[in-house]
């Protein structure tokens, strides 16, 4: 693992030894730059800057000789670069080409001070606020320099893409008139629309961090180039959204409804959605009735090209190979096809052959997103579809994603069931998996900041401004397991924990082969088992599945600035080192109350069988804690099993699952206390 990172960090030359500025004052810089992004810096946050900074002065300061930095500047000086004041969408090409100028600025400087922070407060005040704000984030994400500074949650940094019109109305309002706010932020629609039912969950302004983070983590325009080589990428592509989609029908079984079916291009989109959601510059996100038909979106795609790409994936599929671009095949019935299939069906530039596979995940966001306007009559802005941090609150991402997964789904079936032999791990045997505590959820308040959401003078003193909203949450629970490790001797395992929907909305037990597709990964870890018995007992606060709780962006800035002045070299942020994550508060479905059956299921293996080649195990380090749906920034992801494991693939004989001792499952409920 260790020769992985230095090998990737070589490729881009860097010399992070020389690294003088203390983390504190990293985050104390972007903290600055996150501020108020649509007015200007606020240099009284940060330290002295360089007082006649230019980007093109120093060719050393970079690793690739200024190139990024001269380009961009010229683009700047010619006026070509989006304005201030408009909105930024990361699937309009102009817009992308210009966030990842700024962001090869930044990954090619060699330091912090002067290079990055310099860049950063020059072109804050030429570049447009979003274009800025993205390159931002993903540069502190990907750059080793940046190594330890923690990102604000997103909702406070861009408040309208988290939040309802009417509330940013109002925060208008009492901005105006001086008056503090705190207002309640509804879900969209009425009562009147089953799906909002369930719109808790594609709402959640935490689940659509971690849906926007993982993104962030995992761009689709990536390059080696950028300094390393993304582990397993398309397969973390189809696993986090196959998850996403798990989870939620099993919110849609805890309120009644039946699983979510998928998107037809030959069929009406069912479910219209009215998002009451503004920009803060380019007007209201379009709306769309129920049941459009699909119709093709000038400049952008013809829906017959989405089906032809369908064809050519799903051939590749019965083919079990595909075709790359040298025309070369390359075979995909094996634990790598998963990742191949996903590279090709986002697309991202690792896919093998974009031109024949095009790129059907992302041009169908925007496809999706322009359906209220194909033609481009209206000069509506891009839909809620078109941004990664807005997409969940439309329903049909979840039919989008459904679609997919459904030729992923196809994929896995093609491959060959795992056998007896593959699961068993003599002399270890899981006696009993359960809960300790109760499984039990319920809604909370949460209030956090909109203020800057709202314009300002830096004359005119700050108001606090709030949203409140509902959040479901969970009481504390652990995963405790009985094992006997009768090998004489102590052995580290891998563990698994999967909880299953049993019935669907009409009480109809699912078939075992159907129902493990819609398993959610509750937990991955590795634990050391001593010789004899042996209880684990594993928190679900500590699920690699999931991140903590992310501090307001005041309380960070807080930490940092105490940090700065005690010159202290730690925040005490690290543990919110990751945005990408599922917030633990939903690590279980809502569930019902009278109880929501599902299956709880263990397996337990041999933890130097499952590891990563190279990787180490170590039982007390989570390794960037939501490995396993987000794998581990710049490192190969720990263990080698296909996500999933040992649930996907097709299990043709089940009395062979039942005559493994180290698999074990259990009937609980999940049950939800309304609130009074
Ligand atoms: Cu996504």
């Amino acid at each position: 693992m260790k020769v992985f990172v230095s090998i990737a960090l070589g490729l881009l030359g860097l010399v992070v030894a020389a690294q003088a500025v203390s983390v504190p004052q990293m985050q104390q810089d972007v903290n600055a730059f996150l501020t108020k992004t649509t007015g200007p810096l606020r240099t009284s946050l940060l330290g002295d800057l360089a007082g006649d900074f230019s980007p093109t002065a120093d060719a050393s300061a970079y690793n690739d000789g200024g190139k990024a930095a001269q380009r961009l500047v010229q683009e700047v000086n010619d006026g070509r670069t989006l304005k201030q004041k408009n909105f930024f969408s990361l699937f309009t090409p102009k817009h992308r080409e210009e966030a990842l100028m700024l962001f090869e600025v930044f990954i090619n400087c060699k330091n912090w001070d002067p290079c990055i922070r310099n860049n950063a407060a020059y072109f804050r005040s030429r570049m447009n606020e979003g274009v800025f704000t993205y390159a931002v984030y993903v540069g502190v994400i990907h750059h080793p320099v940046a190594k330890g500074v923690v990102l604000p949650p997103l909702y406070e940094i861009t408040p309208h893409m988290f939040t309802n019109s009417e509330v940013i109305n109002k925060a208008y309002t009492a901005k105006m008139t001086q008056t503090p706010g705190k207002f309640t932020m509804g879900y969209t629609g009425s009562q009147k629309n089953p799906e909002q039912r369930v719109a808790y969950f594609g709402e959640d302004i935490g689940m659509n961090v971690h849906h926007v983070s993982w993104h962030m983590d995992y761009p689709f325009w990536w390059q080696d180039k950028f300094g390393y080589s993304m582990d397993r990428k398309g397969e973390l592509f189809f696993w986090v959204h196959h998850q996403l989609t798990a989870r939620f029908d099993a919110e849609r079984l805890s309120n009644e409804m039946n699983f979510v079916d998928e998107l037809y291009w030959d069929r009406p989109i069912v479910e219209g959605f009215a998002p009451h959601t503004t920009y803060k510059y380019g007007g209201e996100f379009p709306a769309r009735p129920d049941n459009t038909n699909f119709e093709d979106v000038e400049g952008v795609a013809k829906i017959r090209d989405l089906m032809i790409w369908e064809d050519r994936i799903r051939d590749a599929i019965a083919h079990g190979y595909v075709t790359a671009s040298d025309g070369t095949t390359i075979d995909i019935l094996n634990d790598k096809g998963i990742d191949i299939l996903g590279d090709l069906i986002e697309s991202s530039t690792y896919s093998v052959n974009p031109y024949y596979y095009g790129a059907l995940h992302n041009t169908a966001h925007i496809v999706l997103g322009r359906q209220g306007d194909p033609k481009g009559k209206f000069k509506q802005p891009p839909g809620v579809m078109e941004h990664f941090e807005t997409a969940t609150r439309d329903p049909a991402f979840f039919r989008l994603h459904k679609y997919m997964n459904n030729i992923f789904k196809e994929f896995k079936d093609r491959l060959p069931s795992y056998s007896k032999e593959d699961f068993l791990w003599e002399g270890v045997e899981l006696e009993t998996i359960e809960i300790e505590g109760s499984l039990e959820t319920f809604f909370e308040d949460f209030e956090f900041s909109i203020g800057n959401a709202v314009d300002d003078s830096q004359n005119v003193a700050d108001v606090s401004l709030t949203a409140v909203v509902k959040r479901l949450n969970h009481k504390p629970f652990s995963f405790k397991m009985q094992v006997n490790n009768n090998k004489g001797a102590a052995a580290v395992a891998s563990a698994r924990i999967y909880m299953c929907p049993r019935r669907d909305a009409n009480g109809v037990a699912f078939h075992p082969n159907s129902g493990r597709w819609g398993c959610i990964e509750m937990d991955k870890f590795y634990v050391e088992l001593a010789p004899g018995a042996n209880t684990v007992i594993r928190p679900a606060e500590k699920s690699t599945v999931t991140i903590p709780d992310i501090p307001s962006f005041d309380f960070m800035k807080e930490k940092t600035d105490a940090a700065v002045a005690a010159g202290a070299d730690a925040t005490g942020l690290e543990e919110f080192g990751r945005s990408c994550g599922i917030p633990n508060r939903l690590l279980l479905p809502k569930g019902k109350e009278n109880g929501l059956e599902m299956v709880l299921m263990a397996f337990l293996e041999d933890g130097e069988a499952d590891k990563a080649d190279d990787f180490t195990i170590d039982v007390n380090s989570e390794f960037g804690g939501t490995h396993a749906h987000c794998g581990i920034r710049g490192q190969k992801v720990p263990d080698k099993r296909a996500l999933g494991y040992p649930l996907d693939r097709s299990i043709t004989d089940f009395r062979m699952t039942a005559a493994v001792p180290n698999f074990k499952t259990s009937l609980v409920n999940v049950y939800h206390k309304p609130s009074d």
